[in-house]
């Protein structure tokens, strides 16, 4: 008994001790929290999760989301302890082209669950994963439950967005999801005492949450609380773990140097800890310092054995399961396929001249009839942001019931974005949010997030401009629409354009639109749409095909016999305010006039060069309009061109008003390019 407590002890030492040398080595990076939470970490790795050491991504996992990716050593180690990682690997830590980055970046294939860094996010990611399982088990059986288990530090705590994850993981009774507070007083530039006095295992009961406190480096005192969180099937689970920073350390003259700020975030020597002695102090060796110990291999080599026990055994029900419900086995493999559903886009009906919301609703009502894993949610916002067109086919998540395909978020915009990046990570159900344009701003952090895991989110973001009206500024979207497509310029890790951003410019569109978010399987995809109806656009014959042009970012909508003498461009419904303006022109003046759509620039910049020559000829002047900042359109219509935008905050008004008020009319587009042509 005695030899089996202190080989654990051991092993978390053993953690201490990688972390500190990683460090180190890499002379940076943050010790002092890693070094109080590894008692936790192996425990809960070695004891309690069930995972496949061979195959990491393995779908039946329990899974681990670290919130505070700084103490990305302490993952790093136990996932070395396992064999996962290997001592090179965290040699590297920190270094161009390792697999052990700062930060921890997503790698299923490594058990890294979640991209983390940003406070706050990563636990919020957890209770994501933690619908998802529910939402799984809801639909397959309890056989394939699993559980969620995540990790948080006291700048997660305090960051705003675990209001929105507490209250929502409690309020849904996500007993699936097990969370440790390592609570050790200390962050990053002071002692938390000098910024919180509140009681946060109240905070948590109050959202429902089953609370213990305990002392984070007593192994049994973490069993048991580990245990008692299994039995709670209707309430999230807190464990709150009272920790040491830096545990370990000493200085030159061997006195602790624990619980210090100084030790979050440098190598420990730097910090003023003397590294070899408290190398000794935690039974290691200066000289070997990635090391690791005899007997916890030993240790590791038996959990694994354990572990791999486990999983064999489970494929084997999971073979009976499939074999005596080969309808329902079937389903779930293609939730896991990851592909996009295959769906007839054109039995999508479309009422005259509506507004792209109601277009959009119009294709969620269709994908709810159509996709069983999909979940939709709003941020308070179902019936302005029209999701409610897929709400009123189904029924929201609750409590004990996770049939619906509805999630209700409630007003908290940052954490349903980081929550539906955790849907996507845990993998099997398609993620849907969404609000209202402006307030795309509360989402960013989770959207930035997205994008660089390449996560497939889908956005529905409408009242997508000043068109809003009479909410006025603090509702009216100028800045955004330039801002969020930088994200299309930006490229992800694996070289691709890191988001599609597509504004529709009239019902044919936006179906068209949905179809390539669903098809994008890659990144995050945003809608932008509008609040106002539009006009649908000029068509020879069928507006459903011809709208297809959207998939190549930018398409001639309408074109004139011959060379064009100008070319006319715009996204959303801006496109059909040149529909009418190039009337006047045409009527006035004359004049050979092309109009172009271009729902994505990103999309658009991405094809090739004679496509785009085709669509915007260089040597023709252009005209964009945009209800967005002027520099939205810069890539497209600078140059030798005139763009006519939106400089200035807007104001309440009914929106008609405020056309004519920001010149966004046929009169206006008129004017200015009979200006730009000089006639
Ligand atoms: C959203 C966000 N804001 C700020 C930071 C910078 N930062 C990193 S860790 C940290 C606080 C660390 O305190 P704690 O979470 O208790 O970790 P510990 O010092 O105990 O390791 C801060 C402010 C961040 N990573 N994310
Ligand atoms: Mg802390």
């Amino acid at each position: 008994m005695h030899m089996a407590i202190d080989i654990h002890l051991k092993a978390a030492d053993n953690i201490r001790l990688l972390t500190m040398a990683m460090v180190e080595k890499a002379k940076s990076g943050h010790p002092g929290g890693a070094m109080g939470g590894a008692d936790f970490i192996h425990i809960l790795f070695s004891e309690y999760m069930r995972f496949d050491p061979d195959r990491p991504d393995w779908i039946h996992r329990d899974r681990f989301f670290l919130d505070p990716g700084h103490m990305s050593p302490m993952l790093y180690s136990v996932l070395t302890l396992y064999g996962i990682l290997s001592i090179d690997d965290i040699k590297n830590f920190r270094q161009w082209g390792s697999v052990t980055p700062g930060h921890p970046e997503v790698d299923f294939s490594r058990g890294i669950e979640n991209t983390s860094g940003p406070l706050g996010q990563g636990h919020t990611n957890a209770v994501g994963a933690a619908i998802a399982e529910k939402f799984l088990v809801q639909r397959f059986g309890d056989w394939i439950s699993h559980i969620i288990y995540t990790f948080i530090s006291d700048g997660g705590i305090q960051e705003e967005i675990s209001q929105g994850a507490g209250r929502i993981a409690g309020h849904l009774g996500l007993g699936n999801l097990v969370m440790f507070y390592d609570s050790n007083d200390i962050q990053l530039s002071t002692e938390t005492n000098v910024v919180t006095s509140e009681d946060t295992a109240a905070k948590y009961r109050a959202w429902g949450w089953h609370v213990v406190t305990i002392d984070g480096h007593n192994h049994s005192e973490i069993r048991e609380a580990l245990d008692a969180s299994m039995m709670e099937k209707d309430r999230p689970s807190l464990i709150i773990g009272r920790t040491i920073m830096g545990k370990g350390l000493v200085d030159d003259d061997g006195n602790s140097f624990e619980k210090k700020t100084s030790t979050h975030g440098q190598p420990v020597s730097k910090a003023g800890a003397s590294f070899e002695k408290s190398m000794r102090n935690l039974g290691g060796d200066p000289e070997d310092s990635f090391n690791i110990f005899d007997d916890v291999k030993i240790l590791y080599e038996d959990i694994i054995g354990r572990k791999r026990e486990q999983v064999s055994s489970f494929r084997k029900k999971e073979k009976e399961w499939s074999e005596n419900n080969p309808a329902l086995a079937a389903r779930l493999k293609n939730f896991f396929s990851g592909r996009a559903p295959d769906i007839d886009y054109s039995e999508v009906e479309q009422k005259e001249g509506i507004a792209t919301r109601a277009a959009s609703s119009a294709v969620l009502a269709f994908f709810a009839d159509k996709i069983e894993n999909m979940i939709v949610s709003s941020a308070d916002l179902a019936n302005s942001d029209k999701t409610d067109g897929f709400l009123k086919k189904t029924s929201v998540l609750r409590k004990g019931d996770f049939s619906g395909q509805f999630l209700q978020a409630g007003v908290s915009e940052l954490t349903l974005a980081a929550i539906m990046n955790g849907i996507a990570l845990h993998g099997g159900v398609i993620p849907v949010c969404g609000t209202f344009f402006v307030f795309s701003d509360f989402m960013k952090p989770a959207v930035r997030l997205a994008a660089l895991m390449g996560l497939p989110v889908k956005y529905v973001w409408s009242h997508d401009a000043f068109r809003v009206g009479e909410d006025g500024p603090t509702h009216q979207p100028v800045e955004q629409e330039a801002q969020i497509r930088l994200l299309e310029h930006l490229k992800n890790h694996s070289g691709e354009s890191s988001m599609l951003v597509l504004r529709p410019a009239d019902a044919a569109e936006t179906t068209a639109c949905w179809q390539m978010a669903l098809e994008n399987t890659g990144t995050p995809t945003a809608l932008i749409l509008s609040r106002q109806n539009i006009a649908d656009l000029p068509s020879a014959g069928n507006r459903y095909k011809d709208a297809q042009g959207v998939r190549k970012g930018a398409y001639i909508v309408a074109d004139s016999n011959g060379k064009p003498d100008v070319v006319l461009l715009a996204s959303g419904s801006e496109v059909s305010t040149l529909v009418e303006g190039a009337a006047l022109l045409r009527e006035r003046k004359n004049l050979n006039i092309r109009i172009v759509s271009v729902p994505s620039e990103g999309l658009f910049r991405r094809q090739d060069k004679d496509y785009q020559d085709s669509v915007l000829p260089v040597d023709v002047p252009r005209f964009g309009l945009t209800a967005g900042l002027p520099v939205t359109l810069l890539g497209l219509a600078g140059g030798n061109g005139r763009i006519w935008g939106l400089e200035q905050f807007g104001y309440s008004a009914p929106y008609k008003v405020l056309d004519e008020q920001f010149g966004f009319t046929p009169e206006n587009v008129y004017k200015q390019v009979r200006d730009l042509l000089s006639l």
